[in-house]
């Protein structure tokens, strides 16, 4: 798909030299910190790389649903439900307003839900994990909402001025999402016997592909060097992951749990954590479509799709009349 499109970090980002004058001067725009605007001229390939990368968050969005909503009717209180119910309501927001973002780039969501449903599109590959458990509840909010907000706060400064201020609402609601997700860990951490055990498996499933959810490494991440100087990308994919996991490693150690890695130290020196890296093969070929749960996710979405075709007709049909009320009375 558009990776193809454009230089990736194998060959570098364009130097100076390679610009043409169009190119030097939305350079310079990027370099001084000025957002660029949807009417504003944009090279191909920044247009292209935004609209596979907010395109793909947007999808996201919408298919993590899918693991919590499986969780909404059997929250263990009616309080839990309610949270749930407005945490899943919210990523469905995010959904429509990155949607949105990447509608201002010339491309239509039918035409983005299109290329997901053909495959063409990704998603992020955390959600073809299952969520088997009420603690997988909490490691999600905990961990892999920890892990979009380490990922998203740095994107409030994008250099693409819609997609930039569609995360300030989307951060301020992901970490709602990260401290419910922490709530339902610690109740779960300080219950029982057995509801800690459940606490433990959850992070124990979750932790490698919650670090997987930051990329490949750098050294094989395709579009960091470009994306990077197109301030798409704030922070390289390796930068995230050892901010996730300087962050998560004390709030693991406050709620009794253990991170399943034995290399996990603290590195004096570096004045970081040494950590084990996640399989990379098994992230690769999540992404190509064989996790555990891809298929049951590409399936809910392809029904939602299908199941949704009488209101998309009804809406164009209206639109259709309306228009040609408006012929009528003029
Ligand atoms: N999963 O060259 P790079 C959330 C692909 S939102 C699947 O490093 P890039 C909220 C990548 O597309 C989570 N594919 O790529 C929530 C490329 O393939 P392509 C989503 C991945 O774009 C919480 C290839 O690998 N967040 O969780 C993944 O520079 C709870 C090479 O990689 C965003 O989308 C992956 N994890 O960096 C909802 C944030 N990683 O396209 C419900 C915005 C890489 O050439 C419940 N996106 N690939 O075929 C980004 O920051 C970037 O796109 C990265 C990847 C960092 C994800």
């Amino acid at each position: 798909m558009y990776a193809q499109m454009v230089k990736s970090t194998g060959q570098g980002a364009k130097t100076r030299d390679e610009m043409t004058d169009e190119e030097r001067d939305f350079q310079d725009r990027i370099d001084a910190d000025i957002k660029i605007e949807p009417r504003d001229w944009m090279p191909d390939g920044y247009r292209k790389t935004l609209i596979r990368q907010i395109g793909q968050h947007a999808h996201s969005e919408i298919v993590g649903q899918l693991p919590e909503g499986n969780w909404i009717t059997r929250a263990p209180t009616l309080e839990r439900k309610m949270i749930l119910l407005a945490k899943v309501q919210d990523e469905a927001g995010h959904g429509l307003y990155l949607y949105s973002a990447a509608e201002t780039l010339g491309v239509s969501r039918d035409d983005l839900t299109a290329q997901l449903l053909s495959g063409k599109m990704k998603y992020s590959s955390i959600f073809n994990y299952p969520t088997l458990t009420w603690a997988d509840i909490g490691a999600v909010g905990w961990l892999v909402d920890g892990a979009a907000i380490m990922n998203q706060v740095p994107l409030q400064r994008t250099s693409y001025g819609p997609y930039a201020r569609a995360m300030i609402r989307i951060c301020k609601e992901e970490s709602f999402h990260q401290r419910q997700g922490y709530d339902i860990m610690m109740k779960m951490a300080q219950g029982s016997p057995e509801q800690r055990k459940m606490a433990q498996d959850a992070l124990n499933r979750f932790w490698y592909p919650s670090l997987m959810m930051f990329g490949p490494s750098d050294k094989d991440s395709v579009h960091s060097a470009q994306s990077m100087a197109w301030k798409i990308k704030i922070n390289t994919n390796d930068e995230l992951r050892q901010k996730f996991v300087d962050q998560t490693v004390p709030q693991a150690d406050y709620l009794g749990l253990t991170i399943p890695d034995e290399n996990l130290k603290w590195n004096e020196e570096t004045g970081r954590h040494d950590f084990s890296e996640p399989d990379w093969t098994e992230f690769f070929d999540v992404i190509k479509g064989n996790g555990p749960c891809n298929t049951e996710r590409m399936n809910a979405r392809m029904k939602a799709w299908e199941d949704g075709q009488w209101v998309r007709d009804g809406l164009l049909a209206h639109g259709r009349k309306r228009a040609a009320a408006n012929v009528a009375a003029e």
